[in-house]
């Protein structure tokens, strides 16, 4: 009767499991990033993160921009290059960087398996000295990204991640030291994981099931 009871509520752990891990994906509730640069570090227009809601100024080059989401996740997808969609006051759908690689945090409601990260950026080949992205940097891996053939706007992937927590960092790295790197959009494809607190009660269930099965049959193994 005991091992029964055991057995029964193993299954109902790893029910409840299976349900946690099949979570539908999951998005971040607010994103950190170091505002785009304008005519302040030498460009022709403003290319800032205008539609971020959190805090920092939207209108200060590099300003240090945290608790919003803005350009990089409104999904809004620039399909032409810079230089036809940007303007001076600083509504277009790019943050561009100058000679620079922004870090980003992403953060989420709960602890989340992130698989994988897409940057939907410019490869104007050289375009008013902006390229494509070189590469990715997470958790001290860097991932570089091919210069896509032509210069239309290009999805850059990494995929195949696995990584838990609430808080993702990571740095866009930029492919020329003299490089522009414009993004207009940042996907993540992540899913919920179990709670802690649930898993440890489950666990505590189970542990307690088991102690009292021993105490009544004290010829049990173990
Ligand atoms: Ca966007
Ligand atoms: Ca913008
Ligand atoms: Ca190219």
């Amino acid at each position: 009767m005991a091992i029964r009871s055991i057995v029964l509520a193993t299954g109902a752990v790893l029910a409840l499991a299976t349900v946690s891990v099949q979570a539908a994906t999951v998005l971040p509730v607010s994103y950190d990033t170091p505002n785009g640069d304008g005519r302040a570090h030498g460009g022709s227009y403003n290319y800032w993160d205008l539609a971020y809601d959190g805090n920092g100024s939207t209108t200060t080059d590099r300003a240090a921009l945290t608790g919003g989401l803005g350009d990089l996740t409104d999904g809004v997808i620039a399909t032409q290059n810079w230089n036809q969609v940007e303007n001076s006051s600083g509504t277009g759908p790019y943050v561009g960087w100058r000679e620079m690689d922004p870090t980003l945090t992403f953060h989420y409601n709960q602890t989340v398996h992130l698989t994988s990260i897409t940057l939907y950026a410019d490869d104007a080949d050289g375009l008013g000295a902006v390229y494509a992205p070189g590469g990715l940097t997470l958790n001290g891996t860097t991932y570089s990204f091919a210069d896509p053939l032509g210069l239309a706007p290009n999805t850059f992937t990494v995929s195949g991640l696995d990584v838990t927590a609430q808080d993702f960092t990571f740095t866009i790295n930029r492919r020329f030291p003299a490089s522009w790197t414009f993004v207009s959009e940042i996907t993540t494809t992540a899913a919920a994981v179990p709670e802690p607190s649930t898993t440890a009660l489950a666990l505590l269930g189970l542990t307690s099931l088991g102690l009292g099965y021993r105490k009544r049959n004290p010829k049990a193994p173990g």
